[in-house]
């Protein structure tokens, strides 16, 4: 799944803009031609949510269409056109000129369909796609479950902590490529010394043989080995002699231009290894921490919609507080995330949406397990070439049958789900090994789940509320508890450790003394214990803290005005306190 480009053989045009809408709650959009134009319609940006453009959309997660008109040249005549949606959550279907092209389950991640026999030449081309996002139990992540969560039961139904918002969340784009064009590139990168290795598999659409060359430019001099195409498949190595490695501190970036004969294709590659060794994470064979947050792609009006200013902005917060490293919990953000990363130099957890993965009934699982099962081949299709992303994260806290938040697994009756649960996440975990062995992967396991869903994981991700959810307002006992679970943790897997949560929710200019939770002082003091804690036990390989920014959840006493207030900064990026904490310990500054 290539990102698209233009180019001299290549063709791209971005239909983002103001789009025609319309909510179609009862179905009859499809029956009277909406796919040909809307019979009165509303105003609505995409990329973008609609949940936050109109005040009476923001509970609305039922059908809806949008409607746009663009113009194909016949300068793209003879080439194969595609239509290419970035992200619809949560299930697409695609129309142009009136016709069903196609449709796809799963938002987050992107689609295409080949619309070349539909193309009307230098006229009006019309893309109609309709959008829904019913919670159903079946669905992931899940919603509308049998199963209330008691006093914290929530508007909507969800099973997991945000907003769940609705929409075309990234970039519709037309794009034509040669009748004979590369469909897949894979860049495997390697060390040897101060050298570095480029190996490239390159796939076309078809079987055909035939010759190309592959260019490695932006060191010294261009570097570019032969392309031998049988069955339509060629690869070969690049020798990089004294290669600049990419790094969190160095995110030097080379471009690869692979041409055939019909088309061309180039890329941004990071020369880079990752691995682990007992309990720590390396880097180009160097230990280094992952630290920094969980995040939500979130913000006001726009939703999860691509933000690029935002975007821009969040990476100096975060460069700011000195991170180096972020989870995209709990869904692939955006591709223009992921090159951002590579050129800034952060060190990704690439998620799938499998929030709060729950073993019920032996149906549910197996729906579910298909969907897990298509997000992870779409989520390293599209991103195993970023140098940023450096592990795969197959699930975020699946739930035991009976959550106990008491920590420690051991003692009581072993969890109905323990079983079920592990052979799913056992399935997801060596799907993403089987797709790309040469990245790290992980669960994010909750706090209170069995211990034995960690097994499999190279690196162990651990979820954990000491001093908010348990012990809240007693943070000396809860740090203690913290010692204790990740001592045993450590003790019984011998793997590397990131606490890929931990956090307090902050109501930003609420102050206390003595800090009592809520307040800026306690969140500090929190977070402040947290990192000493895990400064002092050479296993922790990074520190996540749970939240970049308060960020919408959904509507339960819990949710102040339905946001998540764990934010290290406001939803409109202005920090507290815990900010400065992080600076403290994450950016070595002078005296
Ligand atoms: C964890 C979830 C995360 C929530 C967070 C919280 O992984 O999505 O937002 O807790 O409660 O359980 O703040």
């Amino acid at each position: 799944m290539l990102y698209p480009i233009q180019n001299d053989r290549r063709n791209k045009l971005d239909l983002s803009g103001i789009w025609d809408f319309k909510t179609d709650p009862d179905s009859v959009g499809e029956p009277a031609g909406w796919a040909n134009g809307l019979p009165d319609s509303r105003p609505m940006a995409v990329p973008g949510s609609w949940n936050e453009q109109y005040e009476d959309l923001f509970g609305y997660l039922d059908l809806a269409w949008y409607v746009t008109r663009t113009f194909v040249p016949s300068t793209w005549q003879g080439q194969r056109v595609f239509i290419r949606v970035g992200s619809a959550n949560y299930h697409g279907t695609v129309y142009v000129n009136g016709v069903k092209v196609g449709e796809h389950e799963g938002g987050h991640l992107p689609f295409a369909f080949e619309i070349t026999d539909h193309v009307r030449w230098d006229a009006e081309n019309g893309v109609a796609i309709s959008v829904e996002n019913e919670l159903r139990p079946t669905r992931v992540p899940s919603g509308n479950m049998t199963s209330s969560m008691g006093m914290f039961a929530s508007t909507p139904r969800t099973t997991f902590d945000f907003y769940p918002f609705a929409g075309l969340h990234r970039p519709v784009v037309l794009y034509s490529v040669p009748q004979t064009y590369i469909e897949d590139i894979t860049v495997v990168t390697g060390i040897d010394g101060a050298d570095g290795t480029v190996a490239i598999t390159v796939t076309l659409n078809a079987p055909v043989t035939g010759q190309g060359t592959a260019t490695l430019t932006g060191g010294s001099q261009p570097l570019q080995v032969p392309l031998s195409f049988k069955d339509g498949v060629a690869q070969a190595t690049l020798p990089v002699p004294g290669a600049r490695f990419w790094s969190d501190k160095d995110p030097y970036l080379y471009t690869l231009t692979v041409k055939t004969d019909s088309d061309r294709y180039s890329l941004q590659v990071g020369i880079r290894t990752i691995a682990v060794q007992g309990g720590h994470i390396l880097l180009n064979g160097q230990r280094v921490q992952m630290n920094g947050f969980g995040r939500h792609e979130d913000f006001i009006a726009s939703g999860k919609g691509l933000n690029l200013p935002l975007m821009v902005k969040d990476y100096q917060l975060m460069r700011w507080t000195g991170a180096n490293a972020y989870r995209t919990s709990h869904y692939p953000y955006s591709e223009e995330e992921m090159q951002l990363a590579d050129r800034e130099g952060f060190l990704i957890i690439d998620e799938i949406p499998a929030v709060s993965l729950q073993f019920d009934t032996d149906e549910n699982i197996a729906a579910r397990l298909r969907v897990c099962l298509q997000q992870i081949d779409e989520m390293i299709a599209r991103d195993k070439n970023h140098p940023s992303v450096v592990m795969w994260c197959v699930a975020n806290e699946p739930m035991p049958r009976n959550l106990s938040l008491a920590g420690l697994e051991g003692g009581g009756p072993a969890d109905p789900a323990e079983g079920p649960g592990k052979a799913m996440l056992e399935t997801l975990l060596a799907r993403a090994r089987e797709l790309d062995p040469t990245r790290l992967v992980t669960i994010v396991t909750v706090m209170g789940g069995p211990l034995s869903w960690m097994e499999q994981c190279d690196v162990i991700g651990m979820n954990r509320y000491w001093g908010w959810y348990v012990l809240g307002g007693e943070l000396d006992k809860a740090q203690n508890r913290l010692e204790q679970e990740l001592d045993a943790v450590w003790e019984k897997w011998g793997k590397p450790i990131i606490m890929t949560e931990f956090g307090a929710d902050t109501m930003a200019g609420m102050h206390g003394h003595p800090d009592v939770m809520w307040t800026e002082e306690y969140q500090a003091d929190y977070i402040r214990r947290h990192l000493k804690v895990a400064a002092a036990r050479d296993f922790i390989a990074g520190m996540q803290v749970w939240n970049f920014a308060d960020f919408a959840a959904v509507q339960s006493i819990a949710r102040v005005a339905g946001l998540n207030m764990k934010g290290i900064f406001t939803r409109t990026r202005q920090p507290k306190l815990a900010a400065h904490v992080l600076r403290e310990f994450w950016v070595k500054q002078p005296d």
